[in-house]
């Protein structure tokens, strides 16, 4: 009888020494925050993706931090899902048995630290940092609202009333500089430790877990051909083909919430 896809995982799996795991947003989707891309990816009448970017910050620094006012306020009130935690339980039995296991998200919403992953790599900031434009300092923040200016604003609904906010409601540092959200916008540099950590993990790794993202952005996407390169087991988790399944030897369909849990449910050999 030929190995299914889950025995050829999994024994790769309980064999590795050295494993990474990519995240995107549908690791997430089942805890309640929307995607960048299809279904749920619009915010009123705007593609989230355009408002992740400068030239947004630009045009309107009040309605993009509307927007990331919405997601903190939204993500608050989200727990991790069974996908964060088996993947969080899969790290704990790696380092456990003394091998090298590297979390990459490109998430900035905090559930994998919430499920209890101990150091993801966050190539595209986090939804709770937030940096100075003149001092440059990168602080943790919690507030929601960002400032009592903006309680209550952020409605995704299409028809919520556009309103401008002026520079002086904007998010301000103690140097009285604008604050913006700590992440990564298209045409940003990500941070190069960021970059070396990840490149560090991918280098090398028995197997390559892609979970829940359209691995169409870079240079996150460019770590499936890099693992493949090393000659990784490269393995998807995704409610549909994305642009690395080609790259993929093995490929499980559906929820990461729902495929995780028994997929990953190994421990070390
Ligand atoms: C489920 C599910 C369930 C649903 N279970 N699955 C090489 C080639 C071409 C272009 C470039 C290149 N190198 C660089 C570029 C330019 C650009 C880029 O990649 N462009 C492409 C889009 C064409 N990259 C950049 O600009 C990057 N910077 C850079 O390269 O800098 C160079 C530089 C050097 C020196 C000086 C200056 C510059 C920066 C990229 C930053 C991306 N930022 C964002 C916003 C972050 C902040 C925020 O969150 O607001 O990151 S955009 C957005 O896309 C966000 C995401 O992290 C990222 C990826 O999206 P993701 O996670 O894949 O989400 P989706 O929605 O696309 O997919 C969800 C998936 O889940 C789908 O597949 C679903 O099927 C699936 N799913 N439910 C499992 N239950
Ligand atoms: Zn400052």
């Amino acid at each position: 009888m030929s190995e299914t896809s889950r025995e050829r995982f999994q024994s790769t799996l309980c064999r590795a020494r050295k494993i990474a795991v990519l995240t995107g947003a549908g690791v997430s989707a089942e805890s309640g925050i929307p995607t960048f891309r299809g279904a749920g990816g619009l915010w009123r009448r705007y593609e989230a993706t355009s408002l992740a970017s400068p030239e947004a910050w630009r045009r309107d620094p009040g309605l993009v931090w509307e927007f990331y006012n919405h997601r903190r306020e939204r993500a608050l009130g989200c727990a991790p899902n069974p996908g964060h935690h088996a993947l969080a339980q899969l790290e704990a039995r790696w380092r456990e048995a003394g091998r090298a296991f590297t979390l990459i998200t490109q998430n900035i919403d905090g559930l994998h630290e919430k499920a209890g992953s101990r150091s993801p790599v966050r190539l595209h900031g986090s939804l709770w940092q937030v940096r100075c434009l003149s001092c440059g300092s990168v602080t943790e923040n919690r507030d929601v609202p960002i400032t009592p200016a903006f309680a209550g604003s952020g409605s995704p609904d299409p028809e919520a009333p556009a309103r401008r906010f002026t520079a002086a409601e904007l998010p301000r540092c103690g140097c009285g500089g604008v604050l913006r959200p700590h992440v990564v916008w298209f045409g940003e540099a990500l941070q190069e430790s960021d970059l070396a950590a990840a490149a560090a993990g991918v280098e090398g790794c028995d197997l390559l877990l892609v979970v829940g993202t359209s691995a169409v952005v870079y240079p996150a996407a460019g770590f499936v051909p890099m693992a493949k390169r090393h000659g990784a087991l490269i393995a998807e988790v995704n409610v549909e083909p994305s642009a690395i399944s080609g790259l993929c030897d093995v490929v499980f369909t559906g929820g990461s919430g729902a495929i995780l849990p028994s997929l990953l449910d190994v421990t070390p050999a």
